[in-house]
């Protein structure tokens, strides 16, 4: 990999991919993209990963799009391109996405965040849609998962100004989970990361698609697609085990089976 770092097993059931392009500020180019549809493909398919960290360090999360690479695209360019192939694969992950954000999450870094399943920010994170600058648009998500996070009031703001918000405007809005200190940006979403990595991986999938799926649907068929996944955990050894162990007063020891 050369503009990832990853680590499978950052602790145990935790993986950790970190972007790699410090000088450009990890802007995204395709090979980067690339490397993260490839990752996730493969630990998600990986039985020893229950929860994914993506982050950027403790500088810049990233700065959007290559603007370098794509500045001379045409249309055509961009339509066989096909990058929406990374952009899909992530929302396809089954297992928790967690975004580690500090400083810069711009345009296509600011898409990427949010296509992740939670955000956890620094106080230095700035989030924006700054592509109507350069005469374009958010291509990769932004007028929609921005606008059902945080209202079309700011979304329209965002997207037709290209302003930056603040962490803490960010938090205000319902975009982010919660703002740490910056140094301690990694440990604090690792404790959300151990939260999650302890339950149940089959009720955890069930879950994560059930909630996704709200996005996409009515109310009732939002209530009849959760009802099926609910009754599917009732065919899991973890939903056994978790409920001895309740009843037994000991910790569950989760399978994923
Ligand atoms: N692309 C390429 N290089 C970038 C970059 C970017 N987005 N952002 C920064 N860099 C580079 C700068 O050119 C500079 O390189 P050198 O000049 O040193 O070679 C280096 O990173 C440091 O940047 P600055 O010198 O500008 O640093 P400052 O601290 O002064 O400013 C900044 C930081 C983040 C405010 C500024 O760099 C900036 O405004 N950057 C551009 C932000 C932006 O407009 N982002 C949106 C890009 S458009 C799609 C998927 C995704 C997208 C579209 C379609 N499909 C799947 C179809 C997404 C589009 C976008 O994100």
């Amino acid at each position: 990999m050369e503009f990832i770092k990853v680590n499978p097993q950052l602790e145990k059931h935790i993986a950790l991919i970190e972007l790699n392009r410090p000088k450009e500020l990890n802007a995204l180019n395709r090979q980067l993209m690339l490397e993260i549809r490839d990752t996730l493909r493969k630990l998600d398919e990986d039985d020893n990963v229950r929860v994914v960290i993506l982050t950027g360090g403790q500088k810049v999360f990233a700065a959007g799009a290559d603007i370098k690479q794509m500045a001379d695209a045409t249309a055509i360019d961009m339509l066989n391109i096909d990058q929406f192939s990374t952009w899909d694969q992530i929302k396809k992950t089954r297992k928790p996405i967690i975004a580690a954000v500090s400083g810069f999450a711009l345009g296509g870094g600011c898409e990427l965040a949010m296509t992740c399943d939670m955000i956890i920010a620094s106080e230095t994170a700035r989030f924006g849609q700054p592509e109507i600058k350069i005469g374009t648009m958010p291509g990769a998500g932004g007028t929609q998962r921005l606008t059902r996070a945080v209202g079309k009031a700011m979304a329209m703001e965002l997207v037709l100004t290209g302003k930056f918000i603040s962490a803490q405007e960010a938090l205000d809005a319902g975009l982010i989970n919660r703002i740490v200190p910056v140094e301690l940006l990694l440990d604090e979403t690792l404790k959300l990361a151990r939260e999650i990595a302890k339950q149940s991986p089959v009720a955890i999938k069930l879950a994560k698609e059930a909630v996704n799926n709200a996005f996409n649907s009515t109310l009732d068929e939002g209530l009849v697609f959760e009802r099926k996944n609910f009754y599917l955990t009732f065919a899991s050894q973890d939903q056994k085990e978790g409920m001895a162990a309740f009843v037994e007063k000991r910790n569950p020891d989760f399978k994923g089976k």
